[in-house]
């Protein structure tokens, strides 16, 4: 099926049927603050482009912002197929709980401040209590580390910081001895300016290797060849006087793009790819994957647009011209059936979403959308309290549409993002709370959740102080940026200190003293000893620890929390219920939350239903009353029925 090819005399109806269009639309709507019933009601729905040009003309969204959009819709016209529930078994990925390590601050193991292969392999049994199924390993390559290692300079070697190959073959056997999966971070939209291929493209334009990148010539006047800017400061592209010539980065300037026009080089990524499976991997993240695919002419981008999803030339490659092309041939040419495939695409939305995963288009098993991430209106660097009801909004929208043909991946944190529970309310008092309510969302709804080290533990942003605190390079280079447009220090400091990515990335808490490395740590934690630890977690009964591994164990006892469907209740102020239904379509759970910080009331199941947790610990039940959920309250419920075969009601009995 394909959309209908768009002019400015199609109507706002026709954008709303098109599925980057309802993305694009869906996304200024949630900028905006308006809900979709101003494009899908009969009165705007009838408007045509060429009138929303001439309205948006001032606004900065004129012809040329309609052509852009047009341009990009009409390059795009595939439609998602209907709904529709496999009917095959669910694959392993689907029954997993994945775990994230950072492998610079999960274990240091050779006393030098990085957390290394050995030290990972140290603490498998750590993770195999916790009850997770697959470990998704960030960059272990060899590596400048200009971007902490997604900067690759050898495909085949690990960095010699974090250990030899021998130690990755180490600790692919002992996962699977445990039963365990690994993924890679598989970096190919780029490579660092050190690998050899593009020392080689560089050494020499007539190199077979040149074709391996976007080289281009300036514009007149010494320009850069469009105005796409780089995700970490300044313009996408570095300049090598010597031959006049730029070279496109759409990362840091040692982070080279790969041009995936060229067959050759793809081909010499599919052989990489098929020698980490056979090495034993099972499937890889792959970075920025959606980027990979940039029209030939390489046009400038519109600066509206450019405004809107916070970087110029981006509506040109995120969803690139030949990208679905791409990711079938990377599929079927160097995966293997069983091995998963999860992309990470910034900037989609969720109907194209559905045009990366759907079942039986070859491309991608799931993907990481960062649309809940921020609160409308915002971005990672703003100051302000993430609403928790974004989320349930988003979610149940994101849940019955995408889930509807769709397998969701749920998750809040990664490596690139500061700690959720800093996000919705900092204040120490509700830490604990809030770290279970966040894990008994995450592992109560329908998707593969994808924990990342820490967030069991319930960490929170690090209270850094100064700039020499930060390694990341984004930090410092928008710190570069802010004083140079004119903010004092301590301004630029405080702005970057929001969003930095550091905060995800410092040592793993193992004891009170840390115990992660004998050494000082590669990255400053000014608050170690104060931060949750593991030690004192395992001690703690109702730590937010002991959560993620009570809940992660119930929802390997009863299918309902993987495979079942979800029914959402009815909205209420501040609160969120649903349920997740048996295979023979009874209400199996049942979820009471309250997502604000203030008390609310509600009623609590009948009789037939058994509380089996809660954010508080606190598990009394007085079936049909009326009740209060306490601030950032979450209470779970059982089917009594099913209680007997369960871990957590066999725990409280
Ligand atoms: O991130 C891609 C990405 O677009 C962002 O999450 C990015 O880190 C930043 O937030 C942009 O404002 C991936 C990796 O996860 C990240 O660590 C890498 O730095 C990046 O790609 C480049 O490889």
């Amino acid at each position: 099926m394909t959309a209908p090819l768009l002019t400015l005399s199609s109507r706002v109806r026709d954008v709303w049927a098109h599925p980057l269009g309802r993305d694009a639309a869906t996304k200024i709507l949630m900028q905006a603050g308006l809900s979709r019933h101003w494009v899908d009601n009969p009165l705007t729905g009838a408007l045509r482009l060429r009138t929303l040009a001439r309205l948006g003309g001032p606004f900065g969204a004129g012809a040329e912002f309609f052509d852009a959009l047009l341009g990009l819709l009409n390059t795009h016209r595939d439609l998602p197929a209907a709904p529709a529930r496999p009917a095959t078994a669910p694959a392993w990925w689907q029954e997993a709980v994945f775990y994230q390590i950072y492998p610079r601050s999960f274990q240091d193991s050779d006393g030098d401040g990085v957390g290394d292969l050995p030290g990972i392999i140290s603490r498998l049994d750590y993770l195999q209590e916790l009850g997770v199924d697959a470990v998704w390993l960030s960059p272990v390559y060899d590596s400048p580390n200009d971007d902490n290692g997604y900067d690759i300079r050898d495909y085949r070697a690990i960095n010699p910081e974090f250990g030899t190959l021998a130690d990755m073959d180490h600790l692919i056997a002992e996962l699977h001895e445990r039963g365990m999966r690994l993924i890679m971070d598989l970096v190919i939209n780029h490579t660092s300016d050190e690998h050899p291929w593009f020392q080689a493209a560089l050494a020499d334009p007539a190199s077979p290797y040149r074709d391996y990148y976007i080289f281009r010539p300036g514009k007149a006047g010494g320009a850069p060849p469009n105005n796409w800017v780089s995700f970490f400061s300044g313009p996408a592209w570095r300049h090598y006087p010597e031959q006049d010539v730029w070279a496109m980065h759409l990362f840091t300037a040692k982070q080279m793009d790969l041009n995936w026009d060229h067959a050759p080089m793809r081909e010499d990524l599919y052989e990489m790819v098929r020698w980490w499976l056979e090495r034993g991997v099972d499937g890889f993240r792959l970075d920025v994957i959606n980027y990979i695919s940039k029209p030939p002419a390489l046009p400038d981008g519109n600066e509206f647009v450019g405004d809107l999803m916070e970087f110029t030339g981006i509506e040109h490659y995120f969803t690139g011209p030949r990208l679905h092309e791409h990711l079938r041939e990377l599929r079927a040419r160097a995966f293997t059936p069983g091995t998963v495939a999860i992309g990470e695409t910034p900037g989609v939305g969720t109907q194209f979403a559905k045009l990366l995963t759907q079942p039986g288009r070859g491309e991608l098993d799931m993907v990481f959308t960062f649309d809940h991430l921020e609160t409308p209106g915002h971005t990672r660097f703003d100051d302000y309290r993430y609403d928790l009801t974004f989320l349930r909004d988003y979610l149940t929208e994101y849940l019955t549409d995408y889930g509807a043909s769709c397998w969701p991946a749920l998750f809040y944190e990664n490596h690139d993002n500061p700690r959720m529970i800093s996000k919705v309310d900092p204040r120490p008092e509700h830490r604990r709370t809030l770290g279970r309510l966040l894990a008994l969302i995450q592992l109560t709804l329908p998707g593969t959740p994808f924990i990342y080290q820490g967030q069991e533990l319930g960490a929170v942003n690090e209270p850094f102080t100064d700039i020499a605190d930060l390694r990341d390079v984004e930090s410092l280079n928008r710190y570069a940026d802010l004083l140079a447009s004119g903010h004092g220090p301590r301004e630029a400091f405080a702005q970057v200190l929001v969003g930095t990515r550091d905060h995800a990335r410092t040592p793993m808490g193992w004891t009170a003293d840390g115990g992660f490395t004998t050494a000082v740590p590669w990255l400053p934690s000014p608050s170690t000893g104060a931060r949750p630890n593991v030690a004192d977690s395992l001690a703690d009964p109702s730590s937010v620890l002991h959560a993620y591994r009570d809940l992660i164990a119930l929802r390997r006892s009863h299918p309902a929390l993987t495979r079942g469907e979800v029914v959402f209740g009815p909205k209420a102020p501040g609160r969120w219920r649903y349920v997740r239904m048996d295979d023979d379509r009874t209400a199996a759970f049942r979820i009471e939350l309250n997502l604000t910080d203030t008390p609310r009331r509600f009623t609590e199941p009948g009789p037939g239903w058994q509380v089996v947790f809660t954010t508080s610990g606190e598990l009394t039940h007085d079936p049909g009353a009326r009740s209060i959920l306490a601030p950032y309250d979450g209470r779970l419920y059982a089917r009594t029925h099913l209680c007997a075969r369960m871990h957590l009601c066999a725990k409280m009995q």
